[in-house]
C-alpha cells in the first residue's frame, strides 16, 4: 500500500467531472487500498478518486470512531437513489481545501446505489455523518467543494488565498 499526495485547491483537476469506472480489477483495488490508507494518515473520514488526481467515479470513508474497529467503505460508480426529508448542519472541512470550514445544510440520510471492490451492485442506506460524508465526497465526483456553499464573494477570497500560497511555492 502508499500514501498518495492530496492536490489542493486551486488544483483544476479538483474541478472536473469524474469518469465512470468500467472495469474493477487489480489496479481498481490497489487504488481503494492506497486511498484508504492515504484517508486514514491524513486523517480524514473520507477520500474522493479525484483528490489524489485520479478523476474517477470512486470513494472511500469510515466514519468509525478512535476506538472502534475500522469500517472501510469503497463506492465505485455510486448513485443516490433516495435523499431523506430531514436534513442537518454540519461544519465540514475538505483535505483539498486545507484549514477552511463551512457550516453546510445536507439530507440527513439516503441510499445509494454503488459498486463494491469486487464488483458486486450493492445499495446502502446511510444517515448521520456517514450521510453527510458519502455527499461531500460525491460533490468531489461532480468537481464540487465546500467553498461552493459559500457567498461569491467569500468563495472568490479563499481562491485568492490559495492561488497566492501556490504561486508563492514555485
Ligand atoms: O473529502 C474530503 O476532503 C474528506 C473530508 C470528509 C468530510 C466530509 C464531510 C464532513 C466532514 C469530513 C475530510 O475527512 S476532512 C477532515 C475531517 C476528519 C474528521 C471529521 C471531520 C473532518
Ligand atoms: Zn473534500
Amino acid at each position: 500500500m502508499a500514501k498518495l499526495p492530496i492536490i489542493t485547491l486551486p488544483d483544476p483537476i479538483l474541478r472536473g467531472r469524474s469518469a465512470e469506472i468500467e472495469q474493477v480489477d487489480d489496479a481498481t483495488r490497489r487504488l481503494i487500498d492506497d486511498m484508504l490508507e492515504t484517508m486514514y494518515a491524513a486523517p480524514g473520514v473520507g477520500l474522493a478518486a479525484v483528490q489524489v488526481a485520479v478523476p474517477r467515479r470512486l470513494l472511500v470513508c469510515d466514519v468509525s470512531d478512535k476506538d472502534e474497529e475500522r469500517r472501510p467503505l469503497a463506492l465505485i460508480n455510486p448513485e443516490i437513489v433516495r435523499l431523506g426529508d430531514r436534513t442537518r448542519p454540519y461544519e465540514e472541512g475538505c483535505l483539498s481545501i486545507p484549514d477552511v470550514t463551512v457550516e453546510i445544510e445536507r439530507p440527513a440520510s439516503l441510499t445509494v446505489r454503488y459498486v463494491d471492490r469486487e464488483g458486486k451492485q450493492q445499495e446502502l442506506e446511510a444517515d448521520g455523518l456517514l450521510a453527510t460524508v458519502i455527499q461531500h465526497e460525491m460533490d468531489h465526483l461532480e468537481g464540487k467543494l465546500i467553498i461552493d456553499f459559500l457567498s461569491r464573494l467569500k468563495r472568490d477570497m479563499v481562491v485568492r488565498r490559495f492561488k497566492k500560497q501556490a504561486r508563492g511555492a514555485m
